[in-house]
């Protein structure tokens, strides 16, 4: 069915590159047959993906509205705005720039803005749930930059705040970044917000992964609390790929000048109203109510599989995210991510807290539930697949099983139904 209507819909493509038309839609049946639990994918709202695939991708905007290096751009101007109009009413932000072309120039931008080379920053590090772009040595943040790494309390799991305060106040970092791409868990944006201005540094949350729970009222919002927050756009959020920045006004001229024309050309203005669409879709009703399920989705996911003799990593989780610790059934990351790719399950390896493993192979793999939430999956689908996963994991002689039933349960919720 996907196939038929994607058929219709791109006849003149089909045409002009078979090759690359045949990979399309091999992709596209590659998504719709299994099911994604990988925590930062989501399936893009379809009117968000009209607004990408338009001519607005031939036109050249450098600069801000009514402040471009090109003509023309009277249109492009007015999406502009509207974007940034929606960004700021989603978060209540008193200033954004939408135009960074992903979450990692985001904090470029950031960090270029506030830092020189050679300047301390104090940010969680990549085993305890921290980003690449948070000071990691193969990283130009980690190059740039001489990195401080705090961690997560090597008993429950969770941000050791006093650790942060204690770091800072040693090592006085001029910035301080909070945000995560696998910590579960609530991050108190108050709390590290104080032990910034104890000792006068600035303080950048990531939002990337929990930004359309914050959207959503669902997760503690860091505006008003971090002077920078950056976020992707098409995680929780359902947007484009891409990235934003938000920031108190104060920093409107300096981010603006470190994204273009600092570090980055042409801003994606096809892009762009992409990201305008999926904020005035974040603005409603409908979408709280699937960020809501999305979390009833993932603390059953956690459940379920601790149920099963899985550890979660802190136990449980307070967002769209499950981290489990493998080395409770014998299994690596890399391992796991085989088996569960090889019956249809996505999912990524991931490094643990303290993981002994290199990141190749990983101790941990992760969950999230944003795509199956997004498919229609509620909670008894969600506590199925959270035991096929167990079974997948512990019971080889199973495979058929679960492949066949991972395969019915995606023919229940049709991927094609989101963008019919
Ligand atoms: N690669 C993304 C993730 O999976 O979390 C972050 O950039």
């Amino acid at each position: 069915m996907v196939k038929q209507i994607y058929e219709q819909i791109n006849k003149d493509l089909k045409e002009v590159d078979p090759e690359i038309y045949d990979l399309i839609i091999k992709e596209i049946i590659r998504q719709s047959e299994g099911i994604n639990l990988i925590a930062s994918e989501n399936y893009a709202f379809k009117a968000v993906l009209q607004a990408m695939g338009t001519p607005l991708s031939n036109k050249y905007a450098e600069g801000y509205p009514k402040r471009r290096y090109y003509s023309g751009c009277e249109y492009v101007d007015i999406i502009e705005e509207i974007a940034i109009k929606r960004l700021n009413e989603l978060f209540k932000a008193e200033y954004s720039n939408v135009q960074p072309h992903s979450g990692a120039q985001a904090n470029m931008a950031v960090y270029f803005s506030v830092l020189k080379p050679g300047d301390t920053i104090l940010t969680m590090s990549l085993n305890c749930g921290g980003h690449l772009t948070h000071g990691s040595p193969v990283n130009f943040s980690g190059i740039i930059y001489n990195v401080v790494h705090y961690e997560v309390s090597r008993t429950n799991e969770l941000i050791d705040y006093d650790l942060i305060r204690d770091l800072a106040i040693r090592y006085k970092p001029k910035l301080i970044v909070a945000g995560a791409s696998s910590y579960p868990r609530i991050i108190d944006s108050k709390i590290i917000a104080d032990i910034a201005k104890e000792i006068e540094a600035f303080f950048m949350f990531d939002m990337a992964h929990y930004s359309g729970l914050i959207a959503a009222g669902l997760y503690p919002s860091p505006v008003n609390y971090a002077d920078f927050i950056t976020s992707t756009t098409h995680k929780t959020l359902r947007g484009p790929r891409g990235g934003v920045i938000i920031a108190k006004k104060d920093y409107e001229k300096i981010i603006n000048k470190w994204v273009f024309p600092g570090i980055q050309g042409g801003p994606l203005m096809h892009v762009i109203a992409a990201k305008a669409v999926a904020f005035k879709l974040a603005l409603e009703q409908e979408f709280k109510d699937y960020q809501k399920q999305v979390l009833i989705n993932a603390k059953i996911l956690a459940q379920t599989l601790k149920d099963n003799g899985i550890r979660i990593v802190s136990d449980g989780t307070d967002s769209h995210m499950v981290l489990c610790d493998l080395r409770s059934i014998g299994l690596t990351g890399k391992e796991a991510e085989n088996i569960l790719n090889e019956v249809g399950i996505f999912v990524n390896k991931n490094v643990i807290p303290f993981d002994p493993q290199v990141p190749a192979i990983a101790s941990g793999i992760r969950l999230g539930t944003p795509a199956i939430t997004t498919r229609g999956f509620k909670e008894d689908e969600t506590k199925e697949v959270a035991n096929l996963i167990a079974i997948a994991l512990k019971e080889p002689h199973k495979k058929e099983y679960v492949k066949s039933k991972v395969k019915e349960l995606s023919e229940a919720f049709p991927v094609y139904k989101i963008y019919l």
